[in-house]
């Protein structure tokens, strides 16, 4: 067994973000696709636009701010309702569907396995609770512990000191590709999980492996 931790980038790898589609159109009918969408472009933008103004800010108000960007961006609206509605969906996303049998294939295996996210665990905790993902994990290691985002080099650095691993012996999985050529960067060995067939980028910091879900890894 090469590896010895195996990291999981959270939203989008393990959790749908696009669940909040469905309260979208609750709120805003036929514009909740184009407000998913734009929600999580700048959910992530501003995450590295903090990072690089050494401006943090933690996600959660990240993801506020990229909300009211995109309903105004579709000429809607934000209320207090559809607001307070909307972030509450993002504690309720739904878990991809394959992901608890291969996470019990890996722990069973004996891989330390761990989530490694931008979200504070004021995020995420409630995530893997509604889940009941805990007993898979032997870690939820978030960025808000250093208050670097990913992709820097330091946000990694300290996922593997956490857990007491070296770079080599990580494998990190992601739905990101900018977050696959930051881990790739690093040091770490890195799966992209294209779940929607994205077009492949940094072919300079190549991932070791394409996979469209996580059963693919198993085999
Ligand atoms: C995460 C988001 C950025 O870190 O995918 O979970």
């Amino acid at each position: 067994m090469k590896f010895k931790a195996i990291l999981f980038d959270a939203y989008g790898t393990l959790f749908d973000v696009h669940t909040v589609i469905k309260a979208c159109e609750e709120y805003y009918p036929d514009k909740g696709t184009k407000i998913s969408q734009l929600w999580r472009q700048k959910q992530i933008e501003y995450a590295m636009q903090s990072q690089i103004m050494d401006r943090y800010v933690d996600f959660y108000e990240l993801t506020k701010k990229s909300l009211r960007y995109a309903i105004d961006a579709v000429d809607e609206e934000v209320t207090p309702e559809s607001e307070e509605a909307l972030l509450h969906a993002y504690f309720k996303l739904n878990l991809y569907s394959e992901v608890k049998q291969v996470l019990a294939y890996l722990k069973e295996k004996g891989y330390l396995l761990a989530i490694f996210t931008n979200g504070p665990k004021h995020m995420i905790d409630p995530l893997v609770a509604h889940h009941r993902l805990a007993p898979l994990f032997d870690d939820v290691i978030s960025i808000d512990e250093i208050k670097q985002y990913k992709p820097s080099m330091a946000s990694y650095h300290y996922a593997a000191n956490k857990l007491e691993v070296e770079r080599d012996e990580v494998l990190f999985l992601s739905s990101n590709p900018w977050d696959i050529a930051g881990a790739k960067n690093y040091g770490f060995s890195t799966v992209w999980v294209n779940r929607d067939h994205q077009v492949p980028e940094h072919r300079e910091l190549t991932p070791n492996r394409v996979i469209h879900d996580l059963t693919n890894l198993v085999k």
